[in-house]
């Protein structure tokens, strides 16, 4: 496991961000974990979570431009990259759509840099479906922003609607878009697997990953 990854999963845990139990998703599966990046609520923990964003772009490879944060839960999310990337000098822009066009003032949904002609990052909390990335497509492609990639802090690693691979594959698949997660599933069960307090949480997981999880 990658340092930041390991960095990740501890804040998430202390922060509550990742919880054990049953939880229904929009999906309509009962899973036993749930990633609410919500709870990443504070400055510190923005900051922490930033620099993880930053360190699992740079692991990546990808190149960007803007970086694009949906509204509402992506706008925190994609300003703590930015942050993180300015500690480490570099200026990348940011943009944010609101949920509601508005009629004065400056008008329309996209609030910050242009995204015309820019190769644009889509920053987000979870992939399940994919249905929260294909929204963000809609909007960058209306601004004649060029979708670059997506920059996920937890791949949930769980088959799509459409077959046995993964929400994120089917992206990838679909649009040609890379997708880069901080974690996903896999690195969860390692983390857990080091950790004896997790035995019991772990054994849900991986039968929920037999059950529900990508080929
Ligand atoms: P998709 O838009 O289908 O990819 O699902 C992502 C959304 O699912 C997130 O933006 C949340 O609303 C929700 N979600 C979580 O936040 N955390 C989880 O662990 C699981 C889900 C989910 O419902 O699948």
């Amino acid at each position: 496991m990658l340092d930041h990854q390991r960095r990740f999963l501890d804040l998430a845990l202390e922060r509550e961000v990742l919880r054990f139990g049953d939880f229904t998703l929009k999906s309509g599966r009962v899973s036993p974990y749930f990633f609410n990046a919500g709870r990443f609520d504070s400055g510190a923990a923005l900051a922490a979570l930033g620099a993880c964003y930053a360190d699992a772009l740079a692991a990546s490879g990808l190149e960007v431009e803007v970086a694009f944060g949906p509204a509402y839960k992506g706008i925190p999310l994609a300003t703590a990259l930015g942050v993180a990337l300015a500690a480490r000098g570099r200026d990348l822009p940011l943009a944010f759509n609101r949920k509601e066009a508005k009629a004065h003032g400056e008008g329309g949904t996209l609030i910050g840099a242009p995204l015309a002609g820019r190769r644009v990052l889509i920053v987000d909390d979870v992939i399940t479906a994919g249905t929260a990335v294909r929204e963000a497509l809609g909007h960058i492609r209306a601004a004649g922003g060029v979708p670059a990639g997506v920059l996920i802090a937890l791949d949930r690693q769980e088959r799509g609607m459409q077959g046995e691979r993964s929400a994120a594959q089917e992206v990838t698949a679909d649009f040609g878009l890379p997708v880069v997660a901080v974690a996903g599933l896999d690195a969860l069960l390692a983390y857990a697997d080091e950790r004896p307090e997790l035995a019991l949480h772990r054994e849900r997981l991986v039968a929920y990953r037999a059950q529900y999880g990508s080929a």
